[in-house]
């Protein structure tokens, strides 16, 4: 028989750390509370969630590695937004946080959510954050239970 392991959608005892960038509050502080919701509907108690802002998204590298590296948390949820119509150095941005959440990945062995939206206009962020096309940060909460209960069973 084949084996087959897969994370459960529970919170468990896991313990998560969310790092969330304030630049573009006004959407990120939506992503925030949609990963906070999903991770409390699936079980998470006060104690098991762990929040830490950071200025922006290129900060987020940071944080989430000192947090992954401190052996508290199974998994690291990273928010943040960034916005194309705001910055000349958009590309730069998103390179620098996708590519530091990937190295953290790597590097620590620790789930590290990327949740951080790239998009060209103010109103695709705002589909994004709990209108039209859901919420980026509940969806990376789902992915974060999921990575920390498949991680306990691997
Ligand atoms: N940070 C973001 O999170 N989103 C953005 O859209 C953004 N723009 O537009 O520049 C942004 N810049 C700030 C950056 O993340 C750093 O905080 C800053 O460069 C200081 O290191």
């Amino acid at each position: 028989m084949i084996k087959e392991i897969k994370g459960q959608l529970t919170a468990g005892k896991a313990r998560y750390a969310i790092v969330i960038s304030r630049f573009n509050e006004f959407i990120t502080s939506k992503l925030l509370g949609g990963a906070i919701d999903c991770l409390q509907r699936h079980g998470a108690s006060d104690e098991q969630i762990t929040v830490v802002w950071v200025p922006g998204s290129i900060e987020i590298t940071v944080a989430a590695r000192k947090l992954a590296q401190s052996g508290t948390y199974q998994a690291v949820i990273c928010l943040g937004a960034v916005i194309r119509g705001q910055t000349g150095h958009y590309d730069a941005v998103c390179q620098q946080v996708s590519r530091g959440i990937g190295q953290v990945n790597y590097e620590t062995g620790v789930p590290t959510i990327f949740g951080v939206l790239t998009c060209d206009t103010i109103e695709q962020a705002v589909e994004r954050a709990g209108t039209k096309l859901g919420n980026a940060g509940a969806n990376a909460a789902i992915s974060a239970m999921e990575m920390a209960n498949l991680m306990e069973q691997i």
